[in-house]
Formats: C-alpha cells, structure tokens, sequence
C-alpha cells in the first residue's frame, strides 16, 4: 500500500512518473522518424501522436488543472483530443514532429516536477494522495502499451528485444480448474489510492459457486479447436462473431499464418512456431467466446475473475492481488515489459491466488463475459471521457493486465476494456463453468 507521510507519495509518484517517461523513451527511440510518423495500422495513431498526447495529458492535467498554471500549448490541444479525431484520422493531423514531440513532453514533465515539489499531496480531491500524479502515470503507461500494440503491428525487423519469461516447472502437476465457493465478496475499492473511477466505489456481490480454469488457454488448447473446425461451425458463434468470421474470413488468431503444415506467428518482428505451452494472445471477445462454447464452458463474468484475483477464503478480506496485499515483484508476475511475451501457462506459481488460480495479473489481458458498466455508486473522476462515455453493452471487460502494463495501472480492481471485435491488444482468455447443485 502506498506511503501515508507526503514524503513517501511524493518519491513514489515521481518514481511512476520517471518510470513512465524511461518506458515512452525506449519505444519512441527504437525506431526512425519515419516510422514514429507512420502510420502502422488504422487502429492505431502514429507513435508520435501517442509521445506528443502523453504530454498534452500531463499539461491539462497537472500544469493547469492541478498547477494553475497558464496553458504552454493551448493551440495543440484539439490536435491531441483523442475524440475529436479517430486513430485511423490522426496522420492526416497537423503533429508535431518527432523533435518537437519530445522537447514538449519533456518541458512539460519539467514543470510538471515543479508543480509536484509544491503539492501538499494532501486536502485537494486531485491532489489527494498524489491521485493527479498517479492517473497522469498510468495515463502514460496505457499509451506505452498501446505503442507497444503499434510496435506488434509494425511491419519489419524486431526493434525491440527482451529476455523470455521464467519458465514453469514443467514436472509440477496442477490441477485444470478450482471451485471458487458461493457467498458474497467486496467488489471493487474505496481506498485504493490511485484506483480509476470505474473500479469504484467498493461495493458487495453475490458469486454463486463457479469452477474457473486454474490457468489462461493455451496456444495448444486453442488449436484443438481449430484442427476441430471452430472457425466453419456457426453453433459455437454469437451471431455477431460469426458475422466478423465470415466477412473477414478468420481462422486464427491475429498474426497467426499456416506454412509448410505448421502454424507459425509474427512476434514483435519475428516469425516463429507458435508457443503451445504459452497463453493464446490477439484472439478478439468473439473467439474467446466460441472457444468456451466448443469446450462445453463460458467465460468468467467480471465478478466471478476479481473475486477468483481477491478473494481470501479465510478471512473473507478482498486481497489487492491474487497473492496479497504486497506490490508486485518479478516473481509474482509477468508485467512492466520486462518480457515481450507471456509465460507458459502455469507460471508465476508466486503469484497464485488462497484457491491456486496462477496467473490472473499479468501475462495475458483476459476476456471476461460482463459489459463495461459502472459499480453501484459510480461518480466519474476526474472527467467523463475516462470511463463514463464508454459504457454500455458494446464493450467488454478485460481484467488482469498484459506483459505489457506496468504494475501502476494493474491491481486486483482494474478494469481494462474494448470492442468484442479487437484483436491486437494483448489479450487472452480462461474458462469456467457452473457449479453443479450439490456444489451450492
Ligand atoms: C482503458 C486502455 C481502454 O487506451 O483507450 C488512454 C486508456 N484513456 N487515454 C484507452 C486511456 C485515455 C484506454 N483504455
Ligand atoms: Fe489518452
């Protein structure tokens, strides 16, 4: 948990901001200008109006909001209105171009410090425990994912390099699924510091008895169920999802290709077998979806995941992590980017929740079944296009962070979410299924 004393949210609000801004640096030098004014796919902005909106954020947010300071760059801001204009619209945009990109994002964090260094930290609804820092952090290392996402789309020799994960045991036997008791659990948090406005307020639900896979599916597990026609049989298919089958002609995960009797995949810039023993990743809500049907099981509901990532059995407490109330460390999970891809499944047995479920922070983002709705007592914070606008049946939810999220935007109660359709974001999925009668 965070620091009480001033002193303590101040270093660690300057150690998420600096730990931002080192992340924003290596995935905006790796590549050439030419490529950070690209643009790699329509989903995506060009790397350089992510560099140039981080900045924009960080001005709004803590010169002027929290600084009361005059605007540096009032003129640029409707160019970085993420809703004024559409990803696949943004090259077209008058962006400032990578070396003024840089040098605004960098002034801006200069004052930015400034403003901090003055902050009481304390009183203020934004300033309150450093929450304006925090939000401007995770605001940053969101679009360092989603650079991360261009990256992966990218076409082109790898840019970016990192070491594998550790590697589980692999003569460890687990079991496939756990039963997660019915009874009530506190959902969401009303005292996590920096926690977004969508994971709050903490509020009470009944989960009735449920199993829940013990890790994400498998790359292998997902072949079986191409090799067994998942992507030509309609039954296990919403109608929507069936629709984007058929008009786009899917058989794969995103990335996937068939050569030579094998499936392989482009990987951050290099083709490879895929990994059977490893989290299937860029699969849409739909596959995931159809892959529960065709396995006799559905997707967890957003309640029934965070109380499998909370839940304390023993003492009936909601846990910030599957493993406690202690930060994440590089034994209990596989975030930061510290990796370019997930564990195989049963990794991180550090991080395993009371019940044994492995891997739920980390490694892969996954698909639940619920919509992105607001908790009981919702109140958006600090502004409505954060949370509020996007809520409704046309999203879903995603829960517990990627590879590729910095433990400052992942907890326990963090709610990620998309179209059911998107595929590039680095996502996966697990399983469950009722509980029988007797096991009421
Ligand atoms: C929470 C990941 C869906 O990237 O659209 C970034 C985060 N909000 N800037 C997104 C966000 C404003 C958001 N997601
Ligand atoms: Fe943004």
């Amino acid at each position: 948990p965070l620091e009480a004393d001033s002193e303590g949210l101040r270093s660690r609000a300057l150690q998420a901001l600096a730990d931002a801004r080192r992340r924003t640096e290596l995935l905006t030098s790796c590549v050439d200008d030419g490529e950070l004014t690209a643009q790699h796919s329509p989903l995506m902005s060009p790397l350089v109006w992510d560099l140039a909106h981080i900045g924009n954020q960080e001005e709004q947010w803590l010169l002027r909001t929290v600084g009361g300071r005059e605007a540096l760059r009032p003129e640029i801001d409707s160019v970085y209105d993420a809703f004024e204009h559409p990803r696949s619209a943004r090259p077209a945009l008058p962006l400032l171009p990578p070396a003024e990109a840089r040098a605004y994002a960098a002034e801006v964090r200069g004052r930015a410090l400034d403003v901090l260094e003055r902050s009481p930290l304390r009183g203020a609804p934004l300033e309150d425990a450093g929450f304006a820092f925090g939000m401007v952090a995770q605001h940053e290392q969101q679009h360092d994912e989603t650079m991360l996402i261009t990256h992966q789309l990218r076409r082109g020799p790898a840019a970016l390099t990192a070491p594998p994960p550790p590697a589980p045991d692999t003569a460890e036997r687990i079991r496939s699924e756990v039963l997660v008791p019915g009874g009530p659990f506190t959902m969401g948090t009303s005292v996590e510091p920096w926690a977004l406005d969508n994971e709050r307020p903490a509020h009470a639900t009944f989960v009735p008895s449920f199993f829940l896979d013990t890790t994400p599916v498998s790359c292998g597990a997902y072949l079986e169920f191409m090799a067994d026609g998942g992507y030509t049989d309609a039954r296990w298919w919403r109608p929507d999802g069936w629709a984007a089958v058929r008009e786009h002609g899917l058989r794969a995960p995103l990335f996937w290709r068939r050569e030579g009797g094998q499936w392989l995949r482009r990987h951050f810039g290099v083709v490879e077998p895929v990994p059977l023993d490893e989290p299937v990743l860029h699969v849409s809500w739909y596959e995931a979806d159809a892959y529960a049907r065709w396995a006799g099981r559905r997707l967890p509901t957003e309640a029934e995941w965070e109380k499998a990532a909370r839940h304390d059995p023993a003492t009936g407490r909601s846990l910030r992590y599957p493993w406690g109330d202690a930060d994440p460390t590089p034994e209990r999970a596989n975030l930061g980017q510290r990796h370019l891809r997930p564990a195989p499944v049963g990794g991180y047995p550090a991080g395993a929740s009371p019940l044994g479920v492995r891997q739920l922070i980390g490694d892969v983002w996954e698909w639940t079944a619920s919509d992105f709705l607001p908790y009981p007592g919702f109140a958006a914070f600090p502004y409505r296009e954060y949370s509020e606008v996007f809520f409704g049946p046309g999203h879903k939810v995603l829960r517990g962070g990627s590879f590729a999220v910095d433990p400052v935007a992942c907890r326990g109660t963090f709610r990620n979410w998309d179209l059911p359709v998107r595929r590039q974001i680095f996502a996966g999925f697990r399983t469950a299924r009722d509980a029988g009668e007797d096991q009421l």
